[in-house]
């Protein structure tokens, strides 16, 4: 098969809640969405679901547009492929940008399971026929403000809490959470706030049986986290620090790492994803699936990945909802007491709102081959 056109679609949406990180605070999203055609007129959509600034990993939004339309669409429009893997071969020459590049890779396996009708989870080789759900709650304004969130989601149903951490909302927020809620699964995320000057500081946490700590070093220093892993019994996650699977392999050789973070956008798609859930997988290491606050496309990628028999953990695959008023896919994705549903329709398993993109849309392009 061959890609005759491909689209992107820079589509703004809002929050329904304003989301703080370590780093930053965001209240609207700017995701472009992938649309490759093939020359049946088949389509795939993809999600690149960069943060806007470089805040997370180097790219942005604008990196992404232009790596789109000057590097990876001209790479695959009018190759002959027959694989989704293949497409990532396509941009090999192609350093870094993985954002940009897994919206094409995710655009190219939903075209793929379209066209041979097949559900994308069953593509991938997944599964699980129902994935479990956390949510990821963001830096509040007050601990009152988080207990409220912690609860809210609880009586949503959702099992597993992951809280932000940065200097001065750490062991507090974490203490609070915990004695409110002694038996639930309750994690940490620092994004790679700290430094190794810090670690003694970060060993306070060790005491509230929190099932990981999440980047808690800046992602090129994995001594920092060797070290630290080696002087507290919660297990270290990685998230940022892996990028590749070559980072993968150092990490679990440093012993860096007791559980993955795997996210579609970081690893540069679905291809990478999957091939990083197998290596953790042989190497015993439990993963989950993160996500980026992704719009219905990325999301039912996201779902579909986690049906994978390696993503033990509960996933940031939480319901639209969380994030968005209405969402880009129809139906949503929906969470049932903390548990979504695998597809079982061909492709995404989802109808793409075109209507609504549309709409929200502040910019579109179009390539031809
Ligand atoms: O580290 O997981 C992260 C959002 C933006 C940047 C980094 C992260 C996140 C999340 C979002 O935690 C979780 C989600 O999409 O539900
Ligand atoms: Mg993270």
């Amino acid at each position: 098969m061959k890609i005759v056109a491909a689209k992107l679609h820079r589509v703004r949406l809002p929050l329904v809640h304003e989301f703080r990180t370590s780093s930053h605070g965001k209240s609207m999203l700017d995701h472009i969405l992938v649309e490759l055609t093939d020359e049946s007129g088949a389509v795939g959509w993809g999600e690149v679901a960069s943060p806007s600034d470089p805040f997370y990993a180097p790219e942005t939004v604008e990196s992404c547009w232009h790596l789109g339309e000057r590097y990876l669409v001209p790479a695959i429009l009018g190759k002959e492929w027959e694989r989704p893997e293949q497409l990532s071969q396509l941009w090999a020459k192609v350093r870094g940008n993985q954002f940009a590049k897994s919206g094409l890779d995710t655009a190219g396996w939903v075209l793929w399971a379209t066209i041979n009708c097949v559900p994308l989870a069953e593509a991938l080789g997944g599964t699980r026929t129902e994935v479990v759900a956390g949510v990821s709650l963001g830096i509040e304004p007050t601990i009152d403000d988080l207990l409220t969130e912690v609860e809210r989601h609880l009586a949503a149903g959702y099992p597993r809490v992951k809280l932000k951490i940065a200097p001065g909302w750490d062991v507090e927020p974490v203490r609070a959470v915990r004695s409110a809620h002694p038996d639930l699964d309750l994690h940490v995320d620092a994004n790679g706030i700290y430094t190794a000057e810090q670690s003694d500081h970060l060993k306070a946490l060790d005491e509230f049986g929190l099932t990981m700590i999440e980047q808690p070093f800046a992602p090129r220093d994995l001594l920092a986290h060797a070290n630290l892993q080696r002087q507290i019994a919660t297990p270290i996650c990685l998230d940022e620090s892996v990028e590749t699977l070559e980072d993968l392999e150092t990490a679990l050789s440093l012993q860096a790492i007791r559980v993955l973070n795997i996210k579609v956008s970081r690893m540069g798609g679905l291809t990478r994803a999957r091939a990083a859930h197998d290596r953790a997988h042989q190497a015993g290491i439990p993963v989950w699936c993160g996500g980026m606050h992704e719009f219905g496309i990325g999301r039912a990628a996201n779902v579909a990945l986690s049906s994978l028999p390696g993503f033990s953990l509960p996933s940031d695959v939480s319901a639209s909802a969380k994030y968005y008023a209405q969402d880009v896919i129809t139906p949503p994705v929906i969470a049932t007491q903390g548990v979504v549903q695998v597809p079982k329709a061909p492709g995404l398993g989802h109808d793409v709102d075109t209507a609504f993109i549309a709409q929200n849309a502040v910019a579109t392009i179009e390539l031809t081959s």
